[in-house]
C-alpha cells in the first residue's frame, strides 16, 4: 500500500454500540455476515485502501469488553472480509492476544488508540510483523474527556508519538512501519483539536506518515448544533484541511464523499504554478 498520495480507510464497527451505525454489523451476540459484506463492499468501491475493525468501542463510559468477546467479534469479520475484499484491514484494538489472533486471519495493519502500551502489545505488535498506528490519547476513555490539559498540546502530542515510536523500534518495529495519530477527541477539548489540526504540518515534521480521524466527531459540534448523523459537510472540511496539512491517512464513515474531497485536494497539490 502506497502513501505516496492520501488514503481513505472506512470505519466498520462490530460493536453492538457503536455511536453511528447502531451496531448494526453485529447484535445479539452474532455478527451479520451479508450486512458486513454490503458495508464493505461499499466502502472498497467507493475507493477505500483500508477498512478499520474494531471489535472494542472506545465511545467514553464504554462498557469494557473481555479478550473473548473482542475476539468473538473481530475474528469472524477478519476472515469474511480478508476473503472477499483485498483492501487492507485494520485491525483496532490494544490487546495482544488480539493482534496475535488477528495477524493470523489476515489483519494487514493494528490500529491501537492506546499506542502499544497494554503489556505486552509491543512484543505482539512486533511479531505480528504488521505497520502499527499510533495514537495519542490523555486519560482513558471512559473519563478522559472530563477536563482535558496541556501546557502545549502540540508538543505534548508530538512528544508522546515520539517516545512510543523510540519503544516500537526497541521492541523490534521498524521505522517504516509506524504510523502517527493526534487522536482528535481523544482527552482533548475543542480548542486542543483544532489546535492540532492547524499545526498538523508539525506532526507531519516527524517524518512518519500521519493518520487522521476527525470524521463526524463532536468538535465538529463545539462550532456547528449538528447530531452525528448531520456532520458530513464539516466532516469534509476538516478532512480536506487535514490533508493539506499533510495527512496520509483519513479514518472516516463516509468513504465515497471523502474520496471526492481527496480527488479534489490532490488535482490542487499537483497544479502548475
Ligand atoms: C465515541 C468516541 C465513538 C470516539 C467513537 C469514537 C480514532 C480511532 C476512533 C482516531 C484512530 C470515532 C471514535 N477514533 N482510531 N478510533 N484515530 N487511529 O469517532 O481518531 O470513530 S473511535
Amino acid at each position: 500500500m502506497s502513501l505516496s498520495s492520501p488514503r481513505v480507510m472506512g470505519i466498520l464497527n462490530i460493536t453492538p454500540d457503536s455511536f453511528t451505525d447502531g451496531g448494526i454489523l453485529f447484535r445479539d451476540g452474532c455478527l451479520d455476515a451479508s450486512a458486513l459484506c454490503r458495508a464493505a463492499d461499499a466502502m472498497v468501491t467507493a475507493g477505500a485502501a483500508i477498512l478499520d475493525i474494531g471489535g472494542e468501542s472506545t465511545r467514553p463510559g464504554a462498557a469494557r469488553v473481555s479478550v473473548q468477546e473482542e475476539l468473538d467479534r473481530v475474528l469472524g469479520a477478519l476472515e469474511v472480509i480478508h476473503s472477499r475484499f483485498d483492501a487492507v484491514i485494520s485491525l483496532d484494538t490494544s490487546s495482544p492476544q488480539v493482534m496475535t489472533a488477528g495477524a493470523a486471519a489476515g489483519a494487514g495493519m493494528i490500529n491501537d488508540v492506546r499506542a502499544l502500551t497494554r503489556d505486552g502489545a509491543l512484543q505482539a505488535a512486533a511479531a505480528a510483523g504488521l505497520p502499527v498506528c499510533l495514537m495519542h490519547m490523555q486519560g482513558q476513555p471512559d473519563t478522559m474527556q472530563r477536563a482535558p490539559s496541556y501546557n502545549d498540546v502540540v508538543t505534548e502530542v508530538a512528544g508522546f508519538l515520539q517516545d512510543r515510536s523510540r519503544a516500537c523500534e526497541a521492541a523490534g518495529i521498524s521505522p517504516g512501519q509506524i504510523i502517527y495519530d493526534p487522536g482528535f477527541g481523544f482527552g482533548k477539548t475543542p480548542a486542543h483539536n483544532f489546535t492540532l489540526l492547524r499545526q498538523l504540518p508539525d506532526i507531519v515534521a516527524l517524518g512518519r506518515p500521519v493518520l487522521a480521524g476527525l470524521s463526524r466527531k463532536s468538535m465538529i459540534a463545539s462550532v456547528l448544533p449538528r447530531d452525528t448523523s448531520q456532520r458530513l459537510p464539516a466532516s469534509l472540511a476538516l478532512a480536506v484541511l487535514a490533508l493539506v496539512g499533510g495527512a496520509g491517512i483519513l479514518r472516516v464513515h463516509d468513504v465515497a464523499e471523502t474520496v471526492d474531497a481527496v480527488a479534489m485536494v490532490a488535482a490542487w497539490a499537483d497544479a502548475p504554478l
